[in-house]
Parts: C-alpha cells; sequence; structure tokens
C-alpha cells in the first residue's frame, strides 16, 4: 500500500512539474470510433485533431481511438454521460435508445439523395433533435454521415424482396431496423458491429447491411460474396462530446472544437461521397457479385414501419401526433 501511495505522489508531481514548466496543463481529449483506421470517420477525425491542435496552440490534444478499442458505438456513448470518454463520431444506429426522436432517421428510404438527407440534418429538423442530446449528458458537434446502407450476404444475389427470406441479417440496435428487416421477409439480428466480421465469417448470420465505405474498410468482401445496392437506410453519423467534457473547456477553446468540427463534417460528407463513387467498382475487383434492384418494390414492403404506431410514439418522444408530424416534416423537407 505504501509503494502505491508514493507512486501516487510521484506521479502528482510529475503533472504539477508538467503544468508549472509550460503554464498549463494540455487538455486531452479521446475521440472513439467503432470503424476501421481507413474509414472515412477516422479520417475526418484525424483531421478534426489536427485543426484543435492548430488552432489552440497545442493546449488541446485528440487521440483518435479506431476499430472499437474503446466499446461499441452504444458504449462510447454510455462513456460520454459518465464522462470516462470524451468523444465518438458513431452512427444514429444506437442512438435512439437515448434519444428516441433519432429513429426518424432511421426510416427506410426516408430519403432519396444527399441533398434531401442534409435539407433536414441541416435545418431545423436536425437542429431541434440535436438540442435534445444535452438532456442526456452529451452534445451534438455536428451530423456528419454513415451513408446510403446496402445489403451484402453469403446466399444468394438479391434482385427482389422474395430473395431477402428467411436471410439471417445482422442489424444495428434497433428497433427500426429490425421491423424494416422483418418486413422484406429477412430474419434480423441486432448485434454490435465490433462482433460483425466474426459473425459473418462463421456464419452466425448470412448478410449485413452498411454504406459502401464501411463494407470496404472492414473488408466484408472476404466474407460476402453478394453486394444489392439497394439505398434502403441513410444512415447519419454524429460527433458528439460529453457534456461534462465541454463544460471543462473554457469559451475560447469550445469555438476552437466547434469550429473544428464543422470543417470536418465538410470534410467526411465529401469523402463519403467519393467513396459512394468509386468503392462499388472496387469491391466488385476484390470478387463481389452487384446486383442493382429496382427499389419500389423494397419501398412498398417497408411501407408498414410508418405506421407502426410504437415507432411513431417513439419518434415523437412519447406523442403520437407529435412523431407523425415529424415523420410528415422529415418527408416534406427531403421532397
Ligand atoms: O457507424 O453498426 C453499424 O453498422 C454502423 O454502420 C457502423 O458501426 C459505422
Amino acid at each position: 500500500m505504501r509503494k502505491k501511495a508514493l507512486a501516487t505522489v510521484v506521479a502528482s508531481l510529475f503533472a504539477v512539474i508538467a503544468v508549472s514548466t509550460t503554464g498549463y496543463a494540455k487538455t486531452v481529449i479521446k475521440l472513439g470510433t467503432s470503424t476501421q483506421p481507413s474509414h472515412i470517420y477516422n479520417q475526418a477525425a484525424e483531421y478534426f485533431g489536427d485543426i484543435v491542435a492548430k488552432e489552440s496552440g497545442g493546449e488541446i490534444e485528440v487521440q483518435v481511438f479506431p476499430a472499437a478499442q474503446l466499446g461499441s458505438e452504444r458504449d462510447m456513448v454510455e462513456g460520454l454521460q459518465l464522462g470516462s470518454l470524451e468523444m465518438t463520431l458513431t452512427s444514429t444506429g444506437p442512438m435512439g435508445n437515448f434519444i428516441p426522436q433519432v429513429k426518424l432517421f432511421n426510416l427506410p428510404f426516408l430519403f432519396k439523395d444527399r441533398e434531401s438527407c442534409y435539407r433536414v440534418l441541416d435545418g431545423e429538423i436536425g437542429q431541434s433533435i440535436a438540442d435534445k442530446f444535452v438532456k442526456v449528458g452529451i452534445r451534438s458537434l455536428g451530423w456528419y454521415e454513415n451513408g446510403f446502407r446496402n445489403i451484402t450476404n453469403s446466399k444468394r444475389p438479391i434482385n427482389a424482396p422474395s430473395d431477402m427470406d428467411g436471410l439471417k441479417i445482422r442489424v444495428m440496435e434497433d428497433d427500426v431496423f429490425i421491423l424494416t428487416m422483418k418486413a422484406l421477409g429477412a430474419s434480423p439480428t441486432p448485434m454490435a458491429f465490433g462482433e460483425l466480421y466474426t459473425a459473418l465469417e462463421q456464419g452466425v448470420v448470412d448478410a449485413q447491411e452498411n454504406p459502401l465505405a464501411v463494407i470496404h474498410s472492414s473488408r466484408f468482401f472476404e466474407v460476402q460474396k453478394y453486394l444489392a445496392m439497394t439505398g434502403h437506410f441513410y444512415s447519419p453519423a454524429v460527433m458528439l462530446i460529453s457534456e461534462i467534457t465541454w463544460q471543462t473547456l473554457s469559451p475560447e477553446h469550445q469555438k476552437i472544437v466547434a469550429d473544428a468540427a464543422a470543417k470536418a463534417k465538410t470534410y467526411e460528407r465529401e469523402l463519403s461521397l467519393k467513396a459512394d463513387q468509386e468503392l462499388e467498382q472496387a469491391l466488385a475487383k476484390e470478387g463481389m457479385v452487384v446486383t442493382h434492384p429496382d427499389k419500389e418494390p423494397f419501398v412498398k414492403a417497408v411501407a408498414p414501419v410508418y405506421t407502426n404506431d410504437s415507432v411513431i410514439k417513439a419518434i415523437g418522444g412519447g406523442d403520437q401526433e407529435e412523431g407523425q408530424r415529424l415523420i410528415d416534416a422529415a418527408k416534406a423537407a427531403a421532397m
């Protein structure tokens, strides 16, 4: 015990020396993601960190931890709430469990293109939902992009909803994704992203769905033969900071972090678009058999998700009418 106490005293002395020689204690921000180092989240996170370090004159250091080193997306959001983790760049997949209104963005085929996504996310609807995050201890620094999600599987080419029958497909942990895949005739399994590659490799699940940037950076082409360009969900991402961390920052540092996140958002969205333009060909070169199903039959098949009372109520934060209003407003803005 005496040795441990001594070690603590020595460590504290070093910390004091560090502060006295530099005049300030450097702020270290750990930023976790669930995706592989080469994925666009991590490119954007490094870009964000470089801006923050430069603009703060080295007073703030951002350390990026990819590949779910700091836990699943859900674990990392909980870490922000506790203050044990400072930042994460995450998909909205698990966010509906923290802020039910986020389920609005999980609705299938809500958005037809990026312009309609950004009109909603960067407009009044996206802002009103982001503003709700603070009450659960997390603060949004901007809606980033995971992207339009496509289906991969190891069994068969997908050209119509009937090809989804009985397919064991992994989904993110939210009831909207489960309902959508059931409406298509598949058998959904909610699972954290970090477990997915092994589950596909071992045949625990036959299929998964993700944007091309995730499919490619996670090397799913090694364990999935077929890629169907369904674009069935547009998955936003969100840059989050712990409210506990945020409140420890000076107004000057808060502005540096917020401005850097805004710049990194634009950069990350550009990377996501570029990925969609280039990676279908790259995945075909890796041996994937790519299909381009007619989306209309899929849109019709998932229509019941939009009339599911529990989904509408959740999107309205417990209020059915508010949920329907938000869905109608998002549809109108996305036109
Ligand atoms: O955020 O869980 C998922 O499929 C997400 O798309 C992935 O973690 C990237």
